[in-house]
């Protein structure tokens, strides 16, 4: 091996990432979109992906093999049980598994279910650059604003895409403890606050609890 080879070899990093999910969740659109390549079939129907599949995306040095999964739900046929059994498998051998929930899905079932709703946040909304402060809505903006409006439930607000909050996360001192006055942890302390009234709101009295004596 020449030496510009062994270098390459010596940067480069890899890791796995399984996606996995309730059938239809959105696995293989974000994996054909992380990709930048059509790697999965992507249907309306359920349980289009039957077997493990692989893109790999690159970020710097770094391979990222994301490794598409069938759904996950309760089996009852054979070939159901497989497909299950193909989706664990592909998260038992992952580096990272990254669960895709749809939250329109999953305020859906609470609303049938009759759990009560706190709100919807949106969360990685505008990413302001630390260089030059320009603002830019990676992941779209209004989105939760709008989901909560047509569900009836409250919106309570946004949480920034900024690198401080991960920084400061995985250093152990999250950004409402390490820069209390920044524009970061307002937006944790005034989701806090909402999601504090909303509970005192929604909370019922705990049931009175009678003792009869004999
Ligand atoms: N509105 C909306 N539709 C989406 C989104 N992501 C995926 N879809 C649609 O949801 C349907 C299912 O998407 P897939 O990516 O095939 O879902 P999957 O999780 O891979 O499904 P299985 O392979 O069957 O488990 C398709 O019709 C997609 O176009 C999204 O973010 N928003
Ligand atoms: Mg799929």
């Amino acid at each position: 091996m020449g030496e510009d080879a062994a270098a390459t070899t010596e940067a480069t990093r890899c890791a796995f990432i399984a996606l996995i999910g309730a059938p239809n969740a959105g696995k293989s659109t974000l994996i054909n979109a992380l990709v930048g390549s059509k790697v999965a079939i992507v249907t309306p129907k359920v349980q289009t992906t039957r077997a493990l599949l692989r893109g790999i995306a690159m970020e710097g040095s770094a391979q990222l093999v994301l490794i598409d999964t069938p759904g996950i739900f309760a089996p009852r046929r054979r070939l159901d049980r497989a497909m299950v059994t193909t989706a664990w498998g592909g998260a038992h051998d992952a580096d990272i598994v990254a669960l895709l929930i749809d939250a329109k899905k999953g305020i859906t079932m609470f609303k049938k279910t009759q759990v009560p709703i706190l709100g919807v946040i949106e969360n990685m909304s505008v990413f302001t650059c630390p260089d030059c402060g320009s603002s830019h809505a990676i992941f779209g903006h209004g989105g939760a604003r709008e989901t909560a409006e047509k569900l009836g439930a409250p919106f309570l607000g946004e949480i920034p895409l900024v690198p401080l909050i991960r920084e400061t996360s995985d250093a152990g001192t999250p950004v409402s403890v390490s820069v209390p006055d920044g524009p970061e942890a307002r937006a944790f302390l005034d989701l806090a606050t909402k999601v504090a009234a909303a509970l005192e709101s929604e909370s019922k009295s705990a049931p009175k609890i009678i003792i009869e004596s004999a």
